[in-house]
């Protein structure tokens, strides 16, 4: 793709949104760069790109700057519907995302994993699974580095391995991923879509662009995925699959059993997976599965698993105070994130949840509260949605910080519960990110362990 003297508009400006920058400078385009939010948010950012020569439009986005536009670069926070961008679609301006754009410039086999729950877990279980393989591994995307950055470096890895979220599969053409892993489909970001099957149907759009020697990676206990990767073309490895078959992973309380045409059948025991709960055999078989489809060895596998430390913010513990266990699990931001947390914890829980709600209801959490939940904590601007969901079920209180919430929940909790942050929203009405949010939940536990003491 020729990108030399071409105006390209980038819309927003975070991480994704300065690689993007940096990257079309160096291929020669001509770059304007817009966000919504205004210039004394920005500073630190702002800065950066003054001294590049760009042309910079803060604080809102004008249409204006896409009448000489020949191409427009989103990032995956700006939604692909925003009303500025039909003057593009008006004047059959490419609009694309990063992935989409970044993956022209790839040529190495990519494996692509997307899913509501799960995806960086396995993200970062296939990636270790292929490293310990004696394959060379970049790993990015919606997990951390932009795919752009990787196209920027120049370095070249054997393979490229990335979490992609809903959003950078809403804006791509010809991403075609060799191995795909669709993990699961529940209900999460119904702030961005209108309806859950627009959500479901862009999860599966991963497959629209594989042809018959490519691999997908898809869950057969999902009835969702089941259905909508019914007409995919390419070559179908199963887990979670009833049976032994062709490319299968059976999962089982003791374990995963996986077969497949490359490797024959390799058996992974429960106990040598380093993370809890069933949805992690589902994540493994699955890591497993895509790792075998893009070269990885049994013996890389289960070397790779052998030492896994699991994402610090997924069902992590943080300590024990007065024979209270306390787990950080900040990363559930989806009502069914926080189902699986509570069932892997088993009960008596004191369940802190709350922060900005994604308008997908609380009503799948009723059955897990009634059976394992003994006091929950709301906090944020979903606390009230919460408690009218599912307040009639158990004491039900009120946190305006996340100090209060452990404050409160040490008070509730005797030895032999457990305290669990699980908080089934997004965190962006009081953090940064869901990770200041764990690190705020983590502080008040360990300063509350320090005065015990
Ligand atoms: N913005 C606009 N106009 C809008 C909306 C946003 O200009 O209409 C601006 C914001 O003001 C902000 C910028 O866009 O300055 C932020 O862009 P972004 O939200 O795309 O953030 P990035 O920093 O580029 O991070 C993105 C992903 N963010 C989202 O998908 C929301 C990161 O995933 C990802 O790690 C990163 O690219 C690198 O690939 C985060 C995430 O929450 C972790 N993902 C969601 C999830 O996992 O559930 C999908």
């Amino acid at each position: 793709m020729e990108l030399k003297g071409k105006h390209t508009v980038v819309f927003g400006l975070g991480k994704t949104g300065e690689a993007l920058v940096r990257f079309l400078l160096d291929r020669g385009a001509q770059v304007t760069v817009t966000d919504s939010r205004p210039a004394h948010l920005m500073e630190t950012v702002a800065g950066r790109m003054n001294r590049l020569p760009i042309t910079l439009k803060l604080g809102g986005h004008d249409e204006k700057i896409l009448e000489t536009a020949d191409l427009v670069v989103i990032s995956p926070g700006v939604p692909h519907t925003l009303a500025c961008l039909s003057f593009a679609h008006k004047h059959n301006i490419p609009v694309i995302g990063e992935i989409e754009l970044a993956g022209r410039f790839v040529e190495e086999p990519v494996v692509a994993i997307t899913g509501t729950n799960g995806k960086s877990t396995t993200t970062r279980l296939v990636g270790r699974m292929l490293e310990h393989s004696g394959k060379s591994v970049f790993l990015g995307g919606n997990l951390g580095q932009p795919l752009i950055e990787y196209v920027s470096e120049n370095k070249r890895a054997d393979v490229v391995v990335v979490e992609v979220s809903s959003f950078q599969l809403d804006t791509i053409i010809h991403f075609r991923p060799h191995v795909g892993v669709l993990l699961n489909i529940t209900a999460d970001h119904m702030d961005r879509y209108d309806t859950f099957d627009a959500y479901a149907r862009s999860k599966a759009r991963l497959f629209e662009n594989q042809l018959s020697m490519d691999t997908a990676v898809v869950n057969a206990g999902d009835a969702t995925v089941t259905r909508v990767t019914k007409n995919i073309k390419s070559r179908r490895c199963l887990f979670n699959a009833k049976a032994p078959a062709d490319c299968s992973a059976v999962v089982s309380e003791s374990g995963v059993l996986i077969h497949t045409p490359w490797a024959g059948r390799i058996v992974i025991n429960k106990n040598m997976v380093p993370l809890t709960g069933r949805h992690n055999l589902e994540n493994t078989a699955a890591a497993a599965l895509a790792a075998l489809a893009a070269g990885g060895n049994e013996a890389g596998i289960l070397s790779a698993l052998a030492g896994f430390v699991p994402d610090p913010h997924r069902l992590a513990h943080v300590a024990t105070v007065n024979g209270v266990p306390y787990y950080d699990d900040s990363k559930g931001t989806n009502v069914d994130a926080v189902v699986r947390a509570v069932e892997a914890l088993e009960g008596p829980v004191v369940l802190i949840a709350g922060g900005r709600d994604k308008f997908g209801g609380y009503e799948a959490l009723r059955d897990p509260v009634k059976k394992n939940v003994k006091a929950l904590i709301v906090m944020g601007e979903a606390a009230e949605a919460i408690a009218r969901s599912l307040g009639d079920l158990v004491e039900t209180w009120h946190a305006g910080s996340m100090a209060e919430a452990v404050k409160t929940a040490a008070g509730i909790a005797e030895p032999g519960d457990k305290v669990l942050l699980s908080p089934a929203c997004a965190s962006f009405d009081m953090y940064e990110n869901y990770a200041a949010r764990g690190d705020d939940f983590a502080s008040a536990v360990i300063s509350m362990e320090k005065k015990a003491i």
